[in-house]
């Protein structure tokens, strides 16, 4: 008989990494964890509370890419993305104040990974642009993308080949009058409501 006795919290990976400055990916530059976790320094980044205007632990430029990096807590802002970006196996063990915020027009491509334990919002759009998620998992979670609050510039929402559980609020939100949103070929457990605050015609599921 094999018994296995753990001391303190059980995690799935070695301490995380901790960061006190955010780490900048160059435009057009790929950073890759291999599978690395890191976490905030509370007292320099946030401690992944509510509380606005925490830092990110990466900031993207122009044409980034970040990928194969475990999030654990505190996850501070996350990960800030000015213009396009591409995030490819990246997961949130336990969101901050939110995951991921688009700050410049731009695209962003998500693909793989997961957020977990978001108590409001994933992935924040302050920024015109397009956001695509594929392949990815989120459970209790607030929203999974949310279009900054009141404003009306474009915002075009795509989530495929996904699995949703425990949502408070919705999948997807915006009060942008010309902003999309589509869902395709995903699995959802616990969930309120799909979309939230588009204008008719603008949604569609399948
Ligand atoms: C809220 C807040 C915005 C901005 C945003 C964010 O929507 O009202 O001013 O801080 O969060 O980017 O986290
Ligand atoms: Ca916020
Ligand atoms: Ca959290
Ligand atoms: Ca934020």
């Amino acid at each position: 008989m094999l018994v296995a006795l753990f001391v303190g919290n059980y995690s799935a990976h070695a301490a995380p990494e901790v960061v006190s400055k955010t780490i900048l990916v160059k435009a057009g530059e790929v950073y890759d964890g291999k599978g690395k976790t890191v976490a905030a320094d509370p007292k320099t980044l946030g401690d992944g509370s509510q509380a606005e205007a925490q830092k990110p632990i990466f900031k993207l430029e122009n044409g980034a890419t970040l990928k194969n990096v475990i999030i654990a807590a505190p996850a501070a802002d996350g990960v800030h993305v000015y213009g396009n970006g591409t995030i490819s196996n990246v997961t949130w063990e336990d969101v901050g104040e939110d995951a991921l915020t688009l700050k410049e027009k731009g695209t962003v491509n998500i693909t793989g990974g997961g957020a977990f334990h978001a108590y409001d919002k994933v992935f924040q759009i302050n920024a015109e642009g397009t956001i695509n998620i594929k392949n990815f998992r989120a459970d209790d979670i607030g929203k999974l993308v949310r279009q900054l609050g009141g404003s009306t510039f474009r915002v075009n929402m795509t989530l495929d080949n996904s699995d949703i559980s425990n949502v408070k609020d919705s999948i997807l939100r915006s009060d942008g009058p010309n902003s999309t949103a589509k869902i395709t070929n995903t699995r959802y457990h616990n969930v309120p409501q799909l979309f939230k605050g588009f204008k008719s015609g603008n949604t569609s599921e399948s």
